[in-house]
């Protein structure tokens, strides 16, 4: 079931458009919209849930099984990537900032490519 104001349920719902990169009955792949690195890409559950700490073992099961496939499929259609950093963020002090759990998938092309973490910028 979406949440009314949540904007990944509404993208999920494609009330609000995003570049979709695999979709299947379980979950959506899309580009984020301030990507830090080109290819930088979320992986979301369709169903609602805050974050990891709502996720049974079949929901985590589903979802986890999916990065495989979507990094893949990043790294397939950005080539001069040559490594990848995957992480959820979970709970605002860990900086989730949307709360509709999803997992980045950042494609790597060199240490000046912009991209950093946030808990290495303390
Ligand atoms: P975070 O882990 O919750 O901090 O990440 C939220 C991400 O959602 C962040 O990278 C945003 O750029 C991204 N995002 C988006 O792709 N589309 C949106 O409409 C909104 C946020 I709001």
């Amino acid at each position: 079931m979406a949440e009314q104001d949540c904007v990944f349920c509404k993208i999920v719902n494609q009330e609000i458009p995003s570049y979709t990169i695999y979709e299947d009955e379980a979950v959506k792949a899309f580009l984020d919209l301030s990507q830090v690195t080109p290819g930088h890409v979320l992986l979301v559950p369709k169903k609602h849930v805050a974050n990891i700490f709502e996720y049974d073992s079949d929901l985590a099961q589903t979802v986890f099984a999916r990065v495989p496939k979507v990094a893949r499929a990043i790294k397939a259609a950005f080539p001069d990537s040559t490594g990848m950093n995957i992480c959820m963020n979970n709970g605002k002090i860990a900086y989730q900032s949307v709360f509709h759990s999803h997992i980045h998938l950042v494609p790597r092309y060199n240490e000046e490519d912009g991209f950093s973490m946030h808990w290495a910028d303390n």
